[in-house]
């Protein structure tokens, strides 16, 4: 794996363009459980009876208390050295883009400033009508909050399956696949499209593709370096410049 670790480190380096795209595993280590491992949060539940507009259609109650559940988790983690080592990389380069698809906020809160939150944000709620939204809300939610600016239903500011993802940070997020010289994947099962594209069109436009999963995923046959390693053992390794 050294062997493995030092290439990737020196293709980061010798890379002009770097693009990063994060999974659920990236924060495994800070405590939030993932969506597909044994202990999985689909696990319990299944998407689609609660990150869906039809759960919210049909039960705007149960959906909410299905992320206050998962806010009242993420209230006690924080960074972890994976999270922190992006932060410091984006500090040291002109072109860095940092691809999440992760709805937790960690990347935020470990300094990194230019995130591409393609699933949105669990601590945003926006109104179901006049489209006010709210940032950074801690409060408790209570169980059915309203808009303050019109009175209608206030809903999580992610993106649900089946839902569209907002079309700039897609366009974004597609560019930023496309023009990188190298693609780092970290802690992803790349099932959900169309996040799961992204290191493809990397791939297809040259890029080198290095993946960090702890188990192969459909993507590993395809990435020319696949670290099978956690993210905090990884991630430092090979960013620090
Ligand atoms: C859309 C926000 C157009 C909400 C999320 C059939 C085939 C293909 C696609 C589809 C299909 N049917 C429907 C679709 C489209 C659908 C989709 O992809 N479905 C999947 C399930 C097949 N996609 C959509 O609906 C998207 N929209 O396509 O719009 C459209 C419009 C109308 C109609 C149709 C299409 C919207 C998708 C966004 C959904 N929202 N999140 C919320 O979080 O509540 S997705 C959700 O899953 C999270 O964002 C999460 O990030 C994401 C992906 O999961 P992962 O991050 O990969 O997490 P996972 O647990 O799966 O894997 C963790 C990995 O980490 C594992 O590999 C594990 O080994 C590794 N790991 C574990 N520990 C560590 C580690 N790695 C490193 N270190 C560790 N310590
Ligand atoms: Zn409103």
């Amino acid at each position: 794996m050294n062997m493995l670790i030092e290439k990737a480190k020196e293709i980061i380096a010798s890379s002009e363009k770097v693009t990063v795209l994060t999974g659920a595993g990236i924060s495994a280590e800070s405590g939030v459980p993932t969506f597909r491992g044994k202990d999985g949060l689909w696990h319990n539940y299944r998407a689609t009876d609660l990150a869906t507009p039809e759960a919210f259609e049909r039960d705007p109650s149960l959906v909410w208390e299905f992320y206050n559940w998962r806010r009242s988790l993420l209230s006690s983690v924080t960074p972890n050295n994976a999270h922190e080592a992006l932060a410091r990389f984006e500090k040291t380069r002109v072109v860095f883009t940092l691809i999440t698809q992760n709805i937790d906020g960690l990347h935020g809160r470990a300094g990194s400033k230019n995130v591409l939150e393609i699933h949105g944000n669990i601590w945003k709620m926006r109104c179901t009508s006049c489209g006010t939204v709210i940032i950074d809300y801690r409060g408790d939610v209570g169980s059915l909050p309203r808009c303050d600016a019109c009175g209608a239903l206030m809903r999580p500011d992610v993106v649900w399956f089946g839902e569209s993802l907002n079309a700039e940070v897609l366009t974004e997020a597609f560019n930023a696949s496309r023009e990188c010289s190298s693609m780092i994947v970290v802690g992803t099962s790349a099932v959900v499209q169309p996040a799961a594209f992204f290191p493809y069109e990397a791939k297809h436009s040259q890029a080198f593709l290095i993946e960090i999963n702890p188990e192969a995923t459909p993507l590993s046959g395809d990435a020319d370096i696949s670290l099978r390693g956690t993210a905090t053992e990884c991630v430092p390794l090979i960013f620090e410049q």
